[in-house]
């Protein structure tokens, strides 16, 4: 059993509303880097620095990160084993604002090894994050400072996230795990 939480039309307007936060709460967009968690979060970031394209008129630099290395549960990769991501030193984060962008925030430990990926490589001035969909059960003392819906859900739950640049359409739907 599907719940749709999420159409395309909602999903799209609360990327328009997280731009215009992110305009609003940093008064303008200089010195924004936006990296997106891959998979989706590195489609919603695109979308997001397109939109910022639209209403601001600048290029704001995106970048991708896959953090299964820096994961304390998914991967036994010790710090010394871990290879720095290419395109995250060519984006030059040193001093940035970076915004973190994942298509769902739930544990938290996910943007914990962001956090660290991104410190090995540069000290930007400030790190926020930007999730579509917050669905709780944090382990970890993080927080989005821009979210797309909340939506509190069982452990057993899962929360399917559709983008149209891979699965051909824009949805958000509530299942079993
Ligand atoms: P994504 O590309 O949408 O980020 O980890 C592989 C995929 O499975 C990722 O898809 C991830 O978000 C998704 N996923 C769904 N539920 C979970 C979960 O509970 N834990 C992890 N690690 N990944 C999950
Ligand atoms: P974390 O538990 O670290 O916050 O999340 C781990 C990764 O899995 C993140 O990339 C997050 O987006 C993804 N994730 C966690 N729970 C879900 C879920 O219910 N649905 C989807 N699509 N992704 C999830
Ligand atoms: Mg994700």
């Amino acid at each position: 059993m599907e719940k749709e939480i999420m159409d395309a039309m909602a999903m799209k307007r609360a990327l328009t509303r997280i731009t215009y936060e992110i305009i609003e709460r940093n008064k303008g967009v200089d010195e924004i880097v936006l990296i997106g968690i891959k998979t989706r979060g590195v489609y919603l970031a695109r979308r997001i620095a397109d939109r910022l394209k639209q209403l601001e008129g600048i290029d704001i630099p995106v970048g991708e990160l896959d953090i299964a290395a820096y994961r304390d549960d998914i991967h036994d990769i010790k710090a010394h084993e871990r290879t720095v991501d290419q395109n995250l030193i060519e984006l030059d984060l040193e001093g940035k604002k970076v915004i973190l962008v994942d298509d769902v925030l739930f544990t938290g430990r996910t943007i914990r090894a962001a956090m660290d990926a991104v410190m090995d490589v540069a000290r930007p001035s400030q790190i926020a994050l930007a999730v579509l969909v917050d669905r709780g059960h944090r382990e970890l003392p993080i927080r989005a400072d821009f979210v797309g819906k909340n939506i509190p859900t069982a452990q057993n739950e899962k929360i399917n996230v559709f983008v149209n640049e891979i699965d051909d359409e824009d949805l958000v739907s509530l299942g079993k795990k």
